[in-house]
């Protein structure tokens, strides 16, 4: 740092030189986060300084976070639902399972999760000492769940399911997870950070929230298909003892018990959450997943003219290429300005269809792929 500041104008515009240099979402078919709605960006600027951390302060913001979990958790089936909003899907993640393993009785516990899951749960195994265990995927990129059965054992403290993967996304049979859940006595969480708010909006009707009774806790990411500004993550769990469980003795704040992770906490993001939500409405996000399943649909119907097949039919604005040299399509595609991603096993080429892609960027950056893959 200088020892005399310098002007506001000076710095506003090495910022703009350095906004400048971050990519456009305009081209970007690998990201899970988009374009905020611009009330989320409105609502956010209200709140800039809403501390969550200390809630005694700002009783209006904490409200405002009461709000948007009972919406979440009407949107998932149980508006009686107990949680916060995090930073995001890890956090999410971590605190559902740090709630598992503290209400779990076992001196060795072990998690068992699909091989799809997100690498938060890698972290996971790091930060909370659980052993993560693995389980297989049918030929649809679904975790079987015999292959669940059989990893668990007296030390499993929770079964985690995702309805929406990264990869693929692919929904897990969550009824299914449910069932063993409850026979077994084991507490399930359901990784929703991206499904949540896709899911509910698709024309078929899949069985993953909290009207299953064996569901526990779930992750729902406002600042992923919500529309909102970054970072906003969904905990939610049914029974309350579950977050009595992340419970932390904080003697000096204005209430004498924290919940979170983190200590300081945007209240800016619950603001947004809650407007992007009230304006949105049920109505909003259906139409918002109509149109990225319409340009999914549209993406593989010309991927098929030029001879590519995707790996599952979407189920989700999530599509999975076989392209060939998967590695080779990406460079030359990143060449060509468009951002791409893959899947890890198999290796494959994978497109996320966000609110932000345009129907003519679309068609542009479809005939570049049938360019590329009719050149090698
Ligand atoms: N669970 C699932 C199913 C996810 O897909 C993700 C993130 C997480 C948890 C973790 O969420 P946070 O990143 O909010 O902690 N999925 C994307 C990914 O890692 C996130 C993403 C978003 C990546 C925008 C890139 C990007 O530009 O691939």
């Amino acid at each position: 740092m200088r020892d005399k500041g310098e002007n506001e104008q000076d710095i506003l515009e090495q910022l703009s030189a350095y906004r400048a240099r971050d990519i456009s979402y305009d081209r970007v078919l690998s990201a899970m986060c988009t374009h905020p709605h611009p009330i989320a960006v409105k609502a956010h600027e209200m709140f800039m300084e809403a501390n969550l951390g200390d809630p005694g302060l700002f009783p209006g913001t904490h409200e405002l976070e009461h709000e948007v979990v009972a919406m979440l958790g009407r949107m998932l089936g149980d508006p009686g639902v107990h949680g916060y909003i995090t930073t995001g899907g890890t956090e999410s993640n971590i605190q559902a399972i740090r709630a598992a393993r503290n209400s779990g009785i076992s001196d060795n516990p072990n998690i068992v999760v699909s091989e799809s899951a997100h690498f938060s749960f890698d972290k996971i195994a790091d930060l909370l000492r659980v052993d993560v265990r693995k389980a297989e995927l049918d030929e649809e990129f679904k975790v079987d769940p015999a292959s669940v059965e059989a990893q668990i054992d007296d030390n499993t403290v929770a079964l985690v399911g995702i309805a929406g993967t990264t990869e693929f996304g692919q929904i897990d049979p969550i009824r299914e997870l449910s069932d063993i859940a409850v026979d077994r006595g084991i507490f399930l969480h359901v990784d929703a950070a991206f499904g949540a708010f896709v899911i509910p909006f698709l024309d078929k009707t899949y069985d993953f929230d909290f009207r299953l009774p064996g569901v526990s806790s779930m992750t729902s990411d406002p600042h992923k298909m919500g529309l909102c500004t970054i970072p906003a993550g969904g905990l939610l769990f049914r029974d309350r003892s579950h977050l009595h469980e992340l419970r932390t003795h904080t003697p000096y704040l204005t209430i004498d018990t924290q919940y979170s992770l983190s200590g300081t906490r945007s209240g800016a993001v619950a603001a947004a959450a809650y407007a992007v939500m009230q304006h949105m409405g049920m109505n909003g996000y259906r139409n918002t997943v109509e149109y990225c399943m319409k340009l999914t649909r549209r993406l593989v119907e010309r991927v098929r003219e030029f001879g590519v097949e995707p790996l599952i039919d979407p189920v989700m604005n999530v599509v999975v290429l076989d392209v060939g040299d998967t590695l080779k399509v990406r460079e030359i595609m990143a060449q060509k300005g468009w951002y791409t991603s893959i899947t890890r096993s198999p290796l494959a080429l994978r497109l996320v269809i966000m609110p932000h892609l345009s129907e003519k960027r679309l068609e542009e950056f479809l005939d570049d792929l049938e360019l590329v893959c009719r050149e090698l």
